[in-house]
């Protein structure tokens, strides 16, 4: 296994390179999508949504990925995966609608351009609304801010405005009204239509094409179905596209926030069965509907136990920490993920050197 920070767009810069190295880390995955330009901040705060997205094609032309992935390899890192879609690219893919059949061209080309460069995996989430619902609060060891999501609070149930979707608004100039509904029936069909698309080109491009749960794992939000809320919808999800390319964003707190399912058992099933692209590792205090993120070693999760699965099984793809408490100092993003990596270095090293 190995050791990956991810970095949204804004910070994908020389100092948080030496960052994640000093931190121990060999592999960056990327967000090429500006949300959060504003700083890194708590997700979920802003409850209008991670801001409007231009759709910049170019950021994800072949030249633009080539430039990024030889700016980490010169700060000593690898490119281990890009992370998200941006909505302003997929938008009609996720809801069905009419730019569907010329957006998937674009994501073909990315991901054709992807392998040409040399990153091999894309993450997405495919969902309409993303992460919705969350509260933000001192929920984590010595009152460390962190998010949690709580149903009978009743956030996060609003309709979808025209022109937004994933929390990002693609189109600022829609007319006023909400997005029709789209139910689990709809959601699986699109999801099969983009796999049709995508699933061929990404073998033959060698990238993987990583799913991530639904976050928070509610069977809908916001007045829409999710796809990944149950550990058995990626069991669906990968018996319904058998391709060796369809694997998980493998996002361990996810999927201990949902209520059904044994997470060791699973962790084991998929890593056993090669289909684990990289993993999201945090920890979590309960499950929907009422729960909170926590340090990675506090909390439901029984973290050590999950690595030495990944390891006994042999994945030797690489593991970040997802989304972490802020650290009350001057960089509480910062301490915060240097605290899971030293957490995660320490535990790799028990297993061997993973
Ligand atoms: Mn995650």
């Amino acid at each position: 296994m190995k050791l990956g920070l991810g970095l949204y767009k804004h910070m994908l810069t020389e100092e948080n390179y030496a960052f994640a190295r000093q931190c121990g880390a060999t592999h960056i995955v990327a967000h090429l999508t500006d949300y959060f330009a504003d700083g890194p901040r708590l997700p979920g705060q802003d409850r209008a949504g991670w801001g409007i997205t231009s759709g910049d094609r170019e950021v994800w032309s072949r030249d633009s990925l080539a430039r990024l992935k030889s700016e980490i390899e010169a700060a000593g890192l690898t490119l281990a995966a890009l992370e998200n879609f941006d909505p302003g690219l997929w938008y009609d893919v996720l809801l069905g609608g009419p730019e569907r059949d010329a957006q998937l061209e674009v994501l073909k080309q990315i991901v054709r351009d992807m392998g040409a460069v040399g990153i091999p995996v894309m993450g997405y989430n495919f969902s309409i609304a993303g992460v919705a619902g969350w509260s933000a609060g001192p929920f984590a060891r010595g009152g460390a801010q962190s998010v949690g999501f709580v149903a009978a609070d009743g956030r996060g149930l609003d309709p979808i405005p025209n022109g937004m979707i994933w929390n990002m608004t693609y189109d600022p100039d829609a007319p006023e009204g909400t997005i029709p509904p789209v139910d689990h029936d709809q959601l699986w069909a699109n999801l099969h239509a983009f796999h049709a698309a995508l699933m061929p080109v990404a073998e033959e491009a060698g990238v993987q094409l990583a799913a991530h749960p639904d976050d928070p794992p509610m069977p809908t939000m916001r007045g829409h179905a999710r796809l990944i809320w149950q550990p058995q919808f990626y069991d669906k999800l990968f018996a319904d596209t058998p391709s060796p390319a369809n694997r998980a964003e493998l996002c361990i707190g996810s999927l201990a926030e949902m209520s059904e399912g044994d997470i060791y058992a699973d962790v084991d099933r998929w890593s056993r069965d090669g289909r684990v692209g990289y993993v999201h590792l945090r920890n979590v205090r309960g499950q929907v509907p009422t729960y909170h993120e926590v340090f990675i070693d506090e909390g439901d999760v029984d973290v050590p136990r999950i690595l030495s699965i990944l390891h006994r099984n042999g994945f030797d793809g690489v593991v970040i920490p997802d989304h972490t408490p802020q650290i009350a100092c001057a960089a509480p993003w910062h301490a915060g993920m240097a605290y899971a990596l030293g957490y995660m270095r320490a535990e790799f090293a028990r297993l061997g050197g993973a």
